[in-house]
């Protein structure tokens, strides 16, 4: 550890020599949203600020997270494999992505949902506006309506408001949103911190478009209409469009087959019902790309915007839970306003097969419609060309290591090693480094690891793996485990080389399920 501290005081002396050169870091990872949502990756949802940002950056095609909001989370902070379903973790092994920015002398800045265990102000991070636990309504993430009265509140997590820890908070404002006040809190901090010398990590961690389906009207109005033509038709537009903007390959990547109701089964009233739910998802994801725009129009004011590096991706595919409207002791009427604090609605396997086009499967699967996501990297003076695509496979873990990477701070020999590596070569359109560990998969069911264009995944049945070749077949469509018997063998040992290098001696600890 002593050579870290000196290794780390002979840095900061230079620090404000090189303070000039150094990029500011803003990750942004929204909350359970398809690959194909934005536009930018085919989606008809419009996104003009991430589309920008696209045009002129990096996207990455086979991005990977961990299927699920708390094992991602903690992934990321850690630049390890967090693994479920016990959603244990031991975050004592190493350092936090704040440690490592707060190691190079940056002002370290977390706003948003944090599902980790930690805290952070305790581990890294100088300032933390948010919420320690996973989903909230977005109007109101307190107990109890202001002035008292039952209301879908789904649980009162511990937040931090003006860095004081609160059991439950209930807004003062009337008009909160929390997308909203995310972005007013880190463009607060930018604000405050504009004359100091030194740079900025922020993590934007937002929490939509994940249920309960909430957004403002104006922004739900945008897309009244728009998916009353179906799941299949709405699906079957977005891969035409994926194709003709060049974002996928048909003769590598068929449309998985859909798995979805037929949407003439449904009654009328239930097509209203379902468009709704998706203009409301539709409207989530418009209302979370205004935001960015306002960070990106802050940066831009303040003159941060060439050197900073914008990393977006979400936390998983889209979800397939909870279907149904009821919720605990909350039942509706039916009456309640779609988007409003007393709604409780969700997209559904249906729709977020839809939101997942081209891919199989959603949220918690290892499947690529479970655990690939959108990733767009953006920095003028770090990244080379414009408008460019990245299709070597990386994950979220790699993220930490390319924060080390581009800050230059050491990770301490005797910490547990990270297990990502840094994706600055992708920046100019090199190959990445050599892995330690494959790229692998463990979330409850499904289970999965991906080596070179190879992968294996299975889904919640016993001994039961699927092996595809991904350069062949990008969207899973092709089960060769019969065919290569060999190829499935040297995967299966692959997974369990993974899982044994992700899980050695962590000691970690098991959250018995309440
Ligand atoms: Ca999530």
């Amino acid at each position: 550890m002593k050579k870290c501290i000196v290794f780390s005081l002979l840095f900061l002396s230079f620090l404000t020599v090189f303070a000039d050169n150094k990029p500011n870091v803003v990750v942004i990872l929204v909350d359970d949203m398809g690959y194909s949502d934005i536009g930018c990756y085919g989606g008809e949802i419009e996104t003009p600020n991430l589309n920008a940002l696209a045009a002129k950056g990096l996207r990455y095609s086979s991005m990977y997270n961990t299927s699920k909001c708390t094992t991602t989370r903690s992934s990321l902070l850690m630049g390890r494999y967090v693994i479920g379903p016990s959603y244990a973790a031991n975050y004592s092994h190493g350092l936090t992505i704040g440690e490592v920015a707060k190691r190079a002398g940056y002002r370290t800045l977390w706003s948003g949902k944090n599902h980790s265990s930690i805290r952070p102000p305790e581990r890294g991070f100088d300032r933390f506006y948010g919420f320690q636990g996973g989903a909230c309504n977005f109007w109101n993430p307190g107990p109890s309506l202001k002035g008292g009265g039952k209301f879908p509140h789904i649980k009162a997590y511990e937040w931090m408001v003006d860095d004081k820890w609160l059991k439950t908070y209930i807004p003062e404002d009337p008009n909160y949103f929390m997308t909203d006040a995310i972005t007013d809190n880190a463009l607060a901090w930018l604000n405050e911190y504009e004359k100091e010398e030194k740079p900025f990590f922020l993590y934007l961690a937002y929490n939509a478009p994940h249920w309960p389906l909430h957004a403002p009207d104006k922004d739900i109005e945008k897309y009244k209409g728009k998916y009353d033509a179906g799941y299949q038709e709405i699906r079957k537009t977005r891969y035409k469009r994926m194709i003709d903007l060049g974002i996928i390959d048909p003769k590598v990547a068929p449309l998985f087959p859909e798995e979805i109701d037929p949407w003439d089964s449904l009654s009328d009233s239930e097509k209203k019902l379902e468009a709704e739910r998706m203009e409301v998802h539709a409207a989530m994801v418009d209302n979370l790309d205004q935001n960015i725009g306002r960070v990106i129009k802050k940066l831009k004011e303040q003159g941060e915007f060439e050197n900073t590096l914008i990393l977006f991706l979400a936390d998983n595919g889209a979800s397939h839970e909870r279907d149904k409207r009821a919720f605990k002791n909350y039942t509706p009427t039916g009456k309640e306003k779609m988007g409003g604090v007393m709604s409780y609605e969700c997209i559904g396997k249906n729709w977020a097969r839809v939101s997942n086009t081209p891919f199989a499967k959603h949220k918690v699967s290892s499947h690529e419609g479970g655990v690939c996501t959108p990733m767009i990297a953006h920095w003028p003076k770090g990244i080379e060309g414009q408008n460019k695509w990245f299709h070597e496979p990386a994950h979220l873990v790699d993220i930490l290591p390319t924060v080390g990477d581009l800050l230059g701070v050491e990770y301490p020999q005797e910490a547990k090693a990270i297990e990502g590596v840094s994706l600055k070569p992708s920046f100019s359109g090199k190959s990445l480094s050599l892995r330690n560990v494959p790229i692998g998969f463990n979330f409850a069911k499904g289970k999965g690891v991906r080596v070179g264009s190879w992968k294996l995944v299975n889904f919640g049945k016993k001994d039961n793996w699927e092996l595809y070749n991904l350069a062949k077949d990008r969207t899973e469509t092709k089960n060769l485990a019969k065919l290569m018997p060999e190829k499935l063998e040297d995967m299966k040992k692959a997974y369990a080389f993974w899982l044994a290098k992700t899980t050695e001696g962590l000691n970690l600890p098991i959250r018995k399920k309440k």
